[in-house]
């Protein structure tokens, strides 16, 4: 059972998150192709070799979604805009794109839904991948101009905005580790990311406050870093990945520099005179969005930097295998809170799990014991002193889990791939249950 309403403030934000690739059906509505439709297109780099081309058909069924998200008594909806259906080739605008995105947001305030955007959450135009993409500081300014151009159609009605989703996974999954797209596994072009992505985020913010927007924030995604035992090995291995991981994004934003751990492999790829940035980066934010799953166990990995690699962990695990360790995100809570972002207004923007419970699709009481150990965790951080404002569920629907492709179901609502019905599950109307009592 999840707990009850009342244990949270009156004003605190209940929400369902989403984002556009994995739902809403890339190839339809005038979208350009984006990197992720080239990376899934190469065989091998999706489990099942499938791609957002269709998804779950969010373009054209999201009356009913957001009639789901209402009926489950949410408070607001977590969607983000797509760089390849608002500019297809990454700098003209598609009308029809915006026309969408217009017609979504009123849609939610129709439903008393407060829409929280997220300018970008990982389609990057091809036609940017072919400059460099985040290799390219070019697209610091473009990304700022994606945002002025959605802000000066949607600004008006919008509730919340941010910049960015999970800039680790657009930096190092996606250019060290390969997992994401563009697939590359290089410590130049990693590295290069990981600062041109922060330089977009700070150049947009700046766009976007000149245009008038408020309420702008970040994204960011934490994960536990443990040693994997008590060697001096595995607790330089944890620091290092929480370096990467925990530290780098946040202690940018919030003006404390990028940390040693990292650099130390990292600094000598960055761009020539990255240092004359770091004012630019350290933008004032509104908020903190927190982005919270799981824990990793670092052993060492004599030869190369970060000299660190995964181990398997002995916690209870998701249908993608990820360690349940709710505690974590009180204390990622308690932590941010302390060491980096003191005061400022923390959201959790995104916690769930992929699970499936045999073969009734509507069977997930794993997935409302995961959520009510994790509303719990909030609601420990908010009795700590965290200023905690709000909590979205990943994901309101079953949908495209980029490289895991549709296997892993995160949602409250399963969907039929083929038929594209939607369901409620367990988690759904136990939702409903909390936030309609
Ligand atoms: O599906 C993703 C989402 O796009 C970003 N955050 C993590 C989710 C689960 O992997």
């Amino acid at each position: 059972m999840l707990p009850p309403r009342s244990d949270f403030p009156a004003d605190f934000t209940f929400g369902a998150a989403t984002s556009a690739y994995q739902i809403e059906g890339s190839a339809q509505g005038g979208a350009g192709p984006s990197h992720w439709d080239t990376f899934a297109a190469t065989p091998g780099n999706i489990i099942d070799n499938s791609n957002g081309s269709r998804a779950c058909d969010h373009l054209n069924l999201w009356p009913q979604d957001l009639d789901l998200i209402c009926d489950a008594g949410f408070d607001a909806y977590r969607f983000s805009t797509s760089w390849a259906r608002v500019m297809p080739d990454g700098v003209t605008v598609n009308p029809e794109g915006l026309d969408f995105y217009d017609r979504l947001v009123d849609g939610m305030l129709e439903r008393g839904l407060k829409p929280f955007l997220t300018y970008h959450h990982w389609d990057l135009p091809a036609a940017l991948a072919d400059k460099g993409g985040w290799q390219n500081r070019d697209v610091a300014a473009q990304f700022a101009d994606l945002c002025t151009t959605i802000h000066d159609r949607l600004g008006d009605r919008i509730a919340s905005a941010a910049t960015l989703n999970e800039p680790w996974c657009m930096a190092w999954l996606s250019h060290f580790l390969g997992h994401h797209a563009p697939g590359l596994r290089d410590i130049r072009a990693a590295s290069r990311a990981m600062h041109h992505v922060l330089l977009a985020h700070s150049t947009a913010m700046q766009s976007l406050r000149a245009a008038g927007a408020k309420n702008l924030g970040i994204v960011l995604n934490f994960e536990t870093q443990h040693p994997a035992d008590d060697s001096d090995g595995a607790r330089r291995a944890a620091d290092v990945q929480d370096a990467i991981y925990n530290q780098w994004f946040i202690r940018a934003i919030m003006g404390q520099g990028y940390p040693e751990a990292a650099l130390e492999g990292i600094g000598p790829h960055l761009p020539d005179r990255w240092q004359d940035d770091m004012a630019t980066i350290a933008q004032p934010l509104d908020w903190l969005g927190v982005n919270y799953y799981t824990r990793h166990l670092n052993a060492p990995a004599p030869g190369l930097w970060p000299n660190a690699r995964d181990v398997p962990g002995p916690l209870p695990k998701t249908q993608m295998d990820w360690e349940i360790r709710p505690e974590g995100l009180s204390e990622f809570l308690v932590r941010l809170k302390t060491d980096h972002t003191g005061d400022l207004p923390l959201y959790v923007t995104e916690n769930g799990m992929a699970h499936a419970e045999g073969d009734l699709v509507t069977a997930d009481t794993g997935r409302v014991q995961f959520i009510a150990d994790h509303l719990r965790a909030c609601k420990s951080a908010m009795d700590q002193g965290v200023d905690l404002r709000g909590f979205f569920y990943w994901s309101l629907l079953d949908n495209y889990e980029w490289g895991w492709g549709y296997g892993p179901r995160f949602g409250l609502v399963h969907v039929d791939y083929d038929t594209m019905a939607r369901t409620p599950k367990d988690s759904w109307h136990a939702f409903r249950r909390m936030l309609t009592a």
